[in-house]
């Protein structure tokens, strides 16, 4: 198996960005999808596109995916007392959930922030953040998704994201697009994937935050997660 990864940029600001864990004889397809995504974003077009074709030599880990659930609401106010509610039930504390919100509203973050228990930011490059990488979703669960209108095809990348940060375990994951235009956004537990609509006004920016249960002195533990979160395969069917 392979993986693929595409990032696309313009003066250095991130456009766009996707990836995928193949079969041989998919790449060329997935090369040609993955450069019509980066010229049709809606953010610009890019100056510079990074395509990365890899061998997996580690062991891949198949797993099924968090259910999916979309929860929809009125307004902003609405949504972010759904996500607010639906954290403190993991024992994530108010003020950290704040915090995040903070994080995801000043947006500009390429990757995810880290905030532990006691509201620590943990990611070692706050501008650069945490990627999630090696992720696939499976051909059959994309169909599903997409054929039982669980979600959008920003549905079947977010899934994998997830469901791997939780199966790594990170406790909470509190998610907003960065797509002006894209305002559903989700929470993510073991209970589940709450996709909540209008979590943000159009035109806001986003990010993602992860909530982890690492005191921030323990770095090997934090280094070991970010490791994995970059590094381990995982293909979600
Ligand atoms: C959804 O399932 O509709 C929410 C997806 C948010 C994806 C965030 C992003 O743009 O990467």
């Amino acid at each position: 198996m392979y993986s693929i990864k595409m990032r696309a940029s313009k003066n250095n600001r991130h456009i766009s960005g996707a990836e995928t864990i193949v079969e041989r004889e998919k790449i060329e397809e997935y090369v040609v999808k993955f450069i019509r995504r980066a010229f049709s974003h809606e953010i610009g077009t890019p100056d510079f596109i990074n395509i990365k074709i890899e061998e997996i030599k580690e062991d891949i880990k198949y797993i099924d995916p968090l259910p999916i659930r979309t929860v929809e609401c009125s307004s902003k106010e609405e949504a972010r007392k759904v996500a607010r509610d639906i954290l403190r039930r993991e024992g994530i504390k108010e003020e950290v959930i704040e915090e995040a919100f903070k994080i995801l509203d000043r947006g500009g973050m390429r990757g995810a922030s880290i905030l532990n228990l006691e509201g620590e930011r943990l990611e070692p490059d706050r501008e650069r953040g945490v990627r999630v990488k090696c992720i696939s979703t499976s051909h059959e669960l994309k169909e599903r998704i997409l054929g039982e209108k669980l979600g959008t095809e920003r549905t079947v990348d977010a899934i994998a994201i997830a469901t791997k940060v939780i199966d790594l375990g990170v406790i909470g994951e509190l998610c907003i697009s960065d797509n002006p235009s894209y305002t559903t956004g989700y929470v993510a537990t073991k209970r589940g994937y709450f996709r909540i609509t209008n979590l943000k006004e159009r035109g806001e920016p986003g990010g993602r935050v992860f909530f982890v249960s690492i005191p921030k002195e323990d770095r090997d533990k934090l280094e070991r997660l970010i490791r994995d979160l970059e590094n381990k395969p995982y293909i979600i069917r």
